[in-house]
């Protein structure tokens, strides 16, 4: 089994190129806002970046659960259309009305790593649609996904001061179950190369990982940060579409219960 494993990573890893080692998400590059409107990260009440999130409507915004658990909506701001953290002049910081936790949420790598922040007034900026259960062929081992976030660029490294993005393969299920005995399939992929080098990273947790102008995933969880065989955890939304849609598509002042 293991080494059937071996030949098919090994295949894939031929067919999506090899991982180029730092460059400077880890081993990723600059993204533009502009080209990535939906993309923003969360910060404490002080400024303080520690996560990521998609605007999935033009008043909500999908992340982790770990991001939000424990949290007040007094306590966070959702920061959109900023590509540089600095950069106070450009975009806008927002506090969330209220915010949904997927019912079922424990920990990270026991699923539903799912969270909704709604916010009292819309967005400019334009919404990126969710994979639904449709998309299967997105979750296929081998598609090339682009993650995004202001993360750290190593693994005990900062976070980024700009927006970065990094383009990594689906890994099949048998890999991410054999590397990490609590992962699950049917809530979780994982993406990334059996060498490491490219991977998402501490604070870019609850961002975007995309494909075909489609959410695929939320950055959710790895044993540290770009190390070889231990590839990024990502929420499997497909599976996820039927519990989002009515949270992501009801009215603005409608939902949303506290679970
Ligand atoms: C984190 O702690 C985290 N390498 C995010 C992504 C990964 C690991 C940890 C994947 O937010």
């Amino acid at each position: 089994m293991r080494r059937l494993l071996v030949l098919v990573l090994s295949a894939l890893m031929v067919s999506a190129g090899t991982a180029a080692a730092s460059e400077q998400v880890v081993g990723g590059e600059r993204a533009s806002i502009e080209a990535n409107p939906w993309a923003v990260f969360l910060t404490d009440d002080r400024g303080a970046q520690f996560c990521g999130g998609t605007i999935v409507a033009p008043t909500k915004v999908l992340t982790a659960a770990h991001c939000a658990v424990g949290r007040s909506p007094a306590e966070l701001r959702v920061v959109a259309g900023r590509e540089d953290k600095l950069d106070r002049a450009t975009g806008v910081s927002v506090v969330p009305a209220d915010i949904w936790i997927h019912r079922q949420y424990i920990a990270a790598d026991e699923g539903e790593d799912v969270a909704v922040l709604r916010l009292k007034k819309a967005l400019p900026y334009t919404p990126l649609p969710i994979a639904e259960l449709s998309d299967r062929v997105l979750y296929q081992p081998g598609t090339q996904l682009r993650a995004l976030g202001w993360g750290r660029t190593s693994e005990n490294g900062k976070t980024s001061r700009y927006l970065m993005q990094a383009t990594v393969p689906v890994l099949p299920d048998a890999f991410c179950a054999e590397t990490y005995p609590q992962f699950v399939k049917t809530d979780m992929f994982c993406a990334g190369y059996q060498d490491g080098k490219i991977d998402t990273c501490q604070g870019d947790s609850g961002g975007p990982i995309v494909a075909e102008g489609k959410l695929v995933g939320v950055t959710s969880w790895g044993e540290g940060c770009a190390r070889k065989d231990k590839p990024g955890v990502y929420v499997r939304l497909s599976r996820y579409a039927k519990d989002l849609h009515p949270i992501v598509d009801a009215a603005p002042d409608l939902i949303t219960s506290a679970r």
